[in-house]
């Protein structure tokens, strides 16, 4: 059976009208090739639109992968006795954030797990000394991704130098949050992104593609993220990981990642999109931006011992996920990365709009 027509929904993206979720769920269902294409291509239209040929490079350092919570799709979840766990030095964090900074990347995305050091007795001066250590030692700006922090902290993170901080729900149906973030609060979760808008940070809000929600439950997410002051959205395909409860699932096929990918790019024209290089490795990474995506993240440099998160090893030690790998396949498909100062002026030019909006 072939799809239902969705060039009028397509059309009515590309003029800038505002989509209805049913409309989202429409797009996100095609399946037949060609509308597949044209999803794809109307997403290419809106990209550049607002970007142009341009991406942004996000240099990924996770400096402690220990964690004190059970996400149930998580190689990091505190019960998983084989993880790869480690805590970086103050010294190897800045080590990597300036080498990253010299390779060229826009960001220094600072990951954590929940770990129980800082975020048990509320030690949590030891994340807002190591943002401001790096902040003083690099000059692009900082992401900012520690797990679910008390509202208090934004403030400080703020003043150390966070320009971001990401925190993903995974999903915005509340049922099946509770099996994938077990003991988590649910509004807790939702409210950092809320409390970054309120001090002046940016966010990033993302879902997993995959871990068995519908097809409107991923057009409920893409539709709530517009009411959330999010400059950053993500989808990123659940990748099965061993000693974990949903070792067992069946990895999702990346075409519903790639499907949400461009039907964010058509409901948030304006915002951030990551093409993850930790689903696919390297070998994801022309699908995505042809999806929609115009940040390329989880760029990790070569053997220092870092890890990724859903892939924990792939393309990093062989350099496959190093600046000079990545701009050699974007000269393939003739996309630029931006200017240094293109991207400070339009993160500062979101976060002066916050400052005016916070004072109306
Ligand atoms: N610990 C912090 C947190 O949970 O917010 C920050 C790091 S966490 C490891 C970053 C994100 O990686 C998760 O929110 C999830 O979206 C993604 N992730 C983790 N495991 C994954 C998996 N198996 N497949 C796909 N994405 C995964
Ligand atoms: C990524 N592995 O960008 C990273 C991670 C955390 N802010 C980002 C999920 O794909
Ligand atoms: Fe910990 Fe984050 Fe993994 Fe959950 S997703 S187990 S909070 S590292």
């Amino acid at each position: 059976m072939r799809d239902a027509d969705i060039t009028p929904i397509l059309q009515k993206s590309v003029e800038g009208q505002d989509l209805t979720v049913t409309e989202i769920e429409a797009l996100l269902s095609a399946e037949d090739q060609s509308s597949i294409a044209q999803l794809f291509e109307a997403a290419r239209i809106v990209k550049n639109q607002y970007f142009g040929n341009k991406v942004f490079l996000y240099g990924f350092v996770y400096f402690s992968t220990h964690c004190r919570n059970n996400c149930s799709f998580c190689f990091y979840r505190n019960s998983n006795k084989d993880s790869v766990r480690y805590r970086k030095t103050d010294e190897e964090v800045l080590e990597l954030a300036t080498s990253l900074e010299d390779s060229g990347v826009h960001v220094i995305d600072l990951t954590m797990g929940e770990d129980p050091l800082i975020h048990n007795n509320n030690h949590y001066d030891r994340l807002t000394e190591l943002v401001k250590m790096v902040d003083d030692a690099v000059d692009i700006p900082l992401m900012v991704s520690p797990g679910a922090i008390p509202e208090h902290l934004f403030p400080a993170l703020k003043d150390n130098g966070a320009d971001w901080i990401a925190c993903y729900q995974e999903t915005h149906n509340e049922e099946l949050f509770r099996r994938l973030r077990p003991d988590q609060d649910y509004n807790f979760r939702l409210n950092q992104k809320k409390w970054a808008d309120k001090y002046g940070i940016l966010a990033e809000e993302g879902i997993m593609v995959g871990v068995g929600e519908s097809v409107k439950d991923r057009a409920d997410s893409i539709d709530v993220m517009r009411k959330l002051s999010v400059n950053q959205v993500r989808a990123m395909s659940f990748v099965p990981q061993d000693n974990t409860p949903m070792a067992v699932n069946s990895p999702s096929p990346f075409i519903e990642e790639l499907k949400a990918i461009a039907v964010m790019r058509l409901v948030h024209p304006h915002n951030l999109i990551p093409a993850s290089l930790d689903v696919e490795g390297v070998a994801g990474l022309k699908t995505r931006l042809a999806a929609g995506a115009n940040v390329i993240t989880s760029i990790i440099p070569p053997c220092k011992g870092l890890a990724g998160v859903a892939q924990h090893e792939l393309d990093i030690d062989d350099g496959g996920r190093s600046v000079e790998q990545i701009e050699a396949i974007l000269d393939e498909i003739d996309i630029k990365t931006a200017d240094k100062h293109e991207y400070i002026d339009l993160i500062e030019s979101w976060k002066s709009s916050k400052k005016s909006g916070a004072l109306s």
